[in-house]
């Protein structure tokens, strides 16, 4: 190949460098595994303490459920849990959480004139790692085909 025959360096081809870069340097995460979480829910006149859960989906959820005044429920909506719990005494429970979205949680033991606004949210997300490890798949498949393309014009 003689001098005039180089490619020239054009900013399409620093990009394919950069993303090739970017793939072969970033650490491939490891897909997530289910985990176990264990979660302690107070439930008082007439609110739930945490309001709200974040869960990665496929986790493993030990709930602990107290009462620190009168008798309260929790029915979890969309995973059909209902549970009643007495003021120290403390209601142990176990799901999966097999299914992504916002759920509601509310009291289900009429536990007062606002017992209806007793309400809290389980929140179960998609596992990040994951997304980023797809994300990294989409960026090499990208590259590939930019790089093939290349070629073939060449
Ligand atoms: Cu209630």
């Amino acid at each position: 190949m003689s001098e005039n025959q180089r490619r020239p360096i054009t900013a399409r081809r620093v990009i394919l460098l950069l993303v090739v870069l970017a793939v072969l340097l970033v650490p491939i995460p490891t897909f997530h595994t289910p985990h176990s979480r264990d979660v302690v829910i107070d439930a008082s006149q007439f609110e739930y303490s945490p309001p709200r859960l974040n869960i990665n989906r496929g986790d493993t959820v030990n709930v602990t459920l107290n009462a620190s005044d009168v008798v309260h429920g929790f029915f979890l909506d969309g995973y059909e849990i209902d549970s009643r719990v007495e003021p120290g005494i403390s209601q142990k429970f176990t799901f999966t959480a097999d299914r992504s979205g916002k759920f509601r949680y509310r009291c289900s033991v009429a536990c007062g004139p606002l017992h209806p606004f007793m309400i809290g949210e389980l929140v179960v997300g998609p596992n990040e790692p994951v997304w980023r490890a797809s994300a990294l798949a989409v960026v090499a498949a990208a590259a590939v085909l930019l790089g093939a393309r290349k070629r073939r014009m060449a």
